[in-house]
């Protein structure tokens, strides 16, 4: 029997960090602001990441009428975002679909316009309903059509529009709550708050140039983000389906899964925020995976089941959900012939440079863990 030193046993005895106040007038010391360290140690140095972001699934058939319902009581350049937020139930209302991710419903009526600002939050924008309105970012104007992945980096004008006969709703996705919780919040409207920026390039533009296997030679592309605007969906299922079908790009934990990057770099399109795109196929049910980022999807196609974090999430097309950090997950395709196609988006890219990154895949029947 291995023989443990008195101090040992002493923390044993006392359960994890120390209840110990030694003594001390813990009044005198909150009027100092000075408090034990070792009285609260094991509050903040929990052996495994420790989250107040819970499971949840924002329902499409609860959301859209809801959204439609805003639309009809205020415009959208009234309210400059006609955003229904995500909230995330462990949040106590704050702003955040997770602790680093905001996210939330927008919609644009026929007509309508949401004028011209910029900010430092990175945002993404995936279609949900809707064809042909627009966004325009840095000068360049896309219209945008269901499933199309839409980025709008720090500190770019944008504004959006609708010149189409149909309401037009999309996700927004930004690192909103990570911005907030390091207080480098910057916003900015253009002009008297009305005003549209001017469009200076051709429709398309950066799709044309960055998206084709090329890119223009002597490139002053100096940006820490993707140049391509718009990532079409039609591409995306295209590419999908194409790997489905050759059976050999597949992940035990992912099914068939593509990232969107940065074609310059091969990296992430936001420098905060990593989106994927990903076919699960009929009758597939996924290895449980978890790492340290904290993620939402979206469910561009399909219906289905996800265990996170031991709570089951029944999800269809249209619907949000959200992925909390270091919670296993697990996703099952509902029918034998149809795949589902998840779109989802993660603050990883915040984690990586800074080796805060891990990542772990459960390997069923022998229940054991191991790194990724
Ligand atoms: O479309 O620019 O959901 O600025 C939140 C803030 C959307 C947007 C949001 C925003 C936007």
């Amino acid at each position: 029997m291995a023989i443990e030193s008195p101090r040992k046993e002493a923390r044993k005895r006392a359960g994890p960090g120390s209840k110990n106040t030694a003594g001390l007038d813990l009044d005198e010391l909150r009027q100092l602001w000075l408090k034990p360290l070792w009285l609260v140690l094991s509050d903040a140095f929990t052996a495994e990441p420790n989250t107040q972001i819970v499971p949840y699934n924002w329902r499409w058939k609860d959301v859209r009428p809801r959204i439609l319902e805003a639309g009809r009581r205020i415009s959208a350049e009234e309210a400059e975002r006609r955003v229904l937020m995500y909230l995330n139930p462990g949040l106590n209302g704050a702003p955040g679909a997770t602790q680093t991710l905001f996210s939330g419903i927008q919609l644009i009526m026929p007509g309508e316009i949401a004028p011209t600002h910029r900010h430092v939050p990175s945002a993404l924008r995936v279609v949900v309903e809707g064809n042909g309105a627009y966004t325009t970012v840095s000068g360049e104007k896309t219209l945008m059509h269901p499933g199309d992945f839409v980025t709008t980096p720090n500190w770019a004008w944008h504004d959006h529009g609708n010149e189409s006969d149909e309401p037009m709703m999309w996700l927004d996705g930004l690192d909103m709550p990570f911005v907030l919780a390091l207080n480098a919040m910057f916003y900015e409207e253009l002009g008297n708050g009305y005003e549209i920026q001017p469009v200076t390039k051709a429709l398309d533009d950066s799709q044309l140039r960055y998206n084709r296997g090329f890119r223009p030679h002597d490139d002053r592309f100096s940006g820490n983000y993707s140049p391509i605007l718009n990532y079409r969906y039609t591409d995306v299922r295209e590419t999908l389906d194409t790997m489905e079908r050759a059976g050999d790009a597949t992940s035990e934990e992912e099914g068939v899964m593509l990232d969107y990057i940065n074609p310059l770099t091969g990296g992430p399109t936001l420098p905060t925020i990593d989106a994927h795109a990903q076919l699960i196929r009929p009758g597939e049910h996924t290895r449980a995976v978890r790492d340290t980022a904290s993620r939402l999807y979206h469910v561009l196609d399909g219906r289905g089941t996800s265990v996170i974090g031991g709570v089951t999430l029944e999800w269809e097309k249209g619907d949000t959900f959200c992925a909390p950090t270091w919670m296993w997950r697990e996703h099952q395709v509902a029918s034998a012939d149809a795949p589902a196609v998840l779109f989802s988006f993660d603050d990883a890219p915040i984690q990586k440079p800074f080796s805060l990154y891990r990542k772990q895949a459960l390997h069923q029947g022998s229940g054991k863990q191991a790194d990724l």
